[in-house]
């Protein structure tokens, strides 16, 4: 009904055109055809001059009713050191094209209203003029070099590497250092990787790239050791930091719009932005708070102002395919301490995910700071089973010493514990003990007697040879006589399996 009313009102207003358009001609008929055209020249000459006024008015009254959606004005501050730059290049651009904008609107209008038909006056004709070809050459090529060569020092500015000679570090405390992180875009996500304590970032290799290496990192490389994948870009504020981006499939972006960073993630190909944040996020709530845009409830959470759930963001800006849109990450500013509480929290990737699983190389040996862990912890246990009372508490399983599947050979892991007691013999020489070996009950009894035995043997030989005394321990085997745990399950059957040793003097 209402868009047969529509079309209805549309051809009834084409059928009155119609026929002020005959009025008219009868009219100029009757009055006479020149004194009409006259006339009409005449309104139409007024006309432009007030469309003129209205429309310049219109112009300067929305573009300030709009100058918060201006970068660099505003709720659009930037946040990082170099964005400021940027937002000025746009805003003497915008200066110099403005005043341009303004003249030729009036120069269009007013020569219009000045120049409607009179038959009294002849066109002058200049065939050429010096001065005026000078002018409107010279005039706009000042103009056009002064904004290439402030965009120029701009690029340079927003396109600066780090300055020669700084050190990466995972927290940067002076002008020397950086942090390098790495984003690498995938369809659809980013993987952020930190470079952990070293402040290094370690190499990668897309042939080694697999469900559970999903950057190629190459475990040979001890910089990979430490290095964090995290699920939020958190970064200190005022610090330098330079982003690796990387992508693993097809052309993503990475763009932090608040700080003006936009670069291309290329397949095969690293590119890096560097820049330095200058507000924290709670900064930029708090300055956000002072315009009305941003003091409506948030449409997803209306208990809070959208000024308070402001987040930076990262996202991708290059359609890169049907999950495009999900390609969003938080981004956080925020102090030092902040920062470094954040940091406690992250876990290296190799530690968490690889180690001690298939793939990974060092398998067969234990870090420095695992060495010095387990240390500590076999020194804990200990050190409370001395002080303990009852006997129960004076047997101590030596949770760390395994042995080959039935055979009597330790694994290459198993010394490190053993070395944490020879120590500990050391360091308490009235203390006397009996190494104790346990099985399961698979297999006959009296084969994991004989087992058990050789394995206490073992430990008792490995012991002597690290210069603990013969008199100070002895070695005895239980075979599956003193389970722990039920032998039905596999989980119980492993606690019972074990080799531990018994105070029997200090
Ligand atoms: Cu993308």
């Amino acid at each position: 009904m209402t868009a047969f009313l529509a079309i209805l009102c549309v051809f009834l207003i084409g059928i009155v055109v119609v026929q002020i358009g005959r009025v008219t001609e009868l009219a100029s008929k009757i009055r006479g055809e020149e004194e009409m055209q006259d006339r009409t020249n005449k309104s139409n000459a007024s006309l432009m001059l007030a469309f003129m006024v209205v429309f310049l008015v219109a112009s300067v009254y929305s573009a300030y009713h709009y100058k918060n959606y201006m970068l660099g004005y505003g709720p659009h501050e930037s946040a990082s050191a170099h964005g400021s730059t940027l937002d000025s290049m746009f805003k003497i651009t915008l200066f110099f094209t403005g005043i341009v904008f303004v003249l030729t609107q009036i120069a269009l209008f007013y020569f219009a209203w000045k120049y409607k038909a009179d038959k009294n006056r002849t066109a002058d004709f200049i065939s050429h003029d010096n001065k005026l070809e000078m002018i409107w050459t010279l005039i706009p090529a000042v103009v056009m070099t002064y904004l290439v060569v402030g965009g120029l020092d701009a690029w340079n500015q927003v396109m600066a590497d780090i300055p020669e000679g700084a050190v990466s570090t995972l927290v940067p405390q002076n002008d020397k250092e950086f942090l390098e992180i790495e984003a690498t875009g995938w369809q659809f996500g980013w993987t952020i990787r930190y470079p952990g304590e070293d402040g290094k970032i370690g190499k990668k290799n897309f042939k080694l790239i697999s469900n559970n290496n999903p950057l190629g990192q190459d475990w040979a490389d001890e910089k990979n050791l430490d290095d964090m994948h995290v699920g939020e870009i958190v970064l200190p504020k005022g610090a330098l930091v330079r982003v690796r981006v990387t992508s693993k499939d097809v052309l993503h972006n990475f763009n932090l719009p608040h700080f003006r960073n936009k670069i291309d993630a290329v397949p095969g190909m690293p590119t890096y932005i560097v820049f330095r944040p200058t507000k924290t996020t709670e900064e930029y709530r708090q300055m956000l708070k002072d315009y009305k845009e941003y003091q409506r409830p948030d449409p997803n959470d209306d208990t809070k102002m959208l000024w308070e759930t402001f987040n930076y963001e990262l996202t991708c800006a290059e359609l890169c395919g049907k999950g495009h849109y999900s390609m969003r990450m938080l981004v956080k500013i925020v102090e030092e301490p902040e920062y470094r509480a954040w940091l406690e929290k992250q876990n290296s990737y190799y530690l968490s995910t690889i180690r001690f699983k298939d793939g990974d190389p060092y398998k067969d040996k234990l870090f420095d700071f695992e060495v010095k862990a387990r240390k500590a912890e076999f020194d804990e246990t200990l050190d409370k089973a001395l002080a303990a009372q009852e006997a129960a508490a004076k047997t101590i399983r030596l949770t760390y010493v395994n042995f080959e599947t039935g055979g009597a050979d330790l694994t290459s892991l198993s010394h490190y514990e053993l070395d944490d007691l020879a120590d500990a013999m050391k360091r308490y020489p009235n203390l006397r003990i009996e190494v104790a070996g346990h099985t399961d009950n698979t297999g006959s009894p009296d084969a994991n007697q004989t087992l058990s035995e050789q394995r206490a043997q073992v430990v008792y030989d490995y012991l002597s040879k690290a210069g603990v005394s013969a008199d100070r321990m002895t070695a005895k085997g239980y075979g599956q006589t003193v389970p722990v745990d039920t032998n039905d399950t596999e989980a119980g059957r492993a606690k019972n399996r074990r080799t531990e040793f018994v105070i029997l003097n200090q």
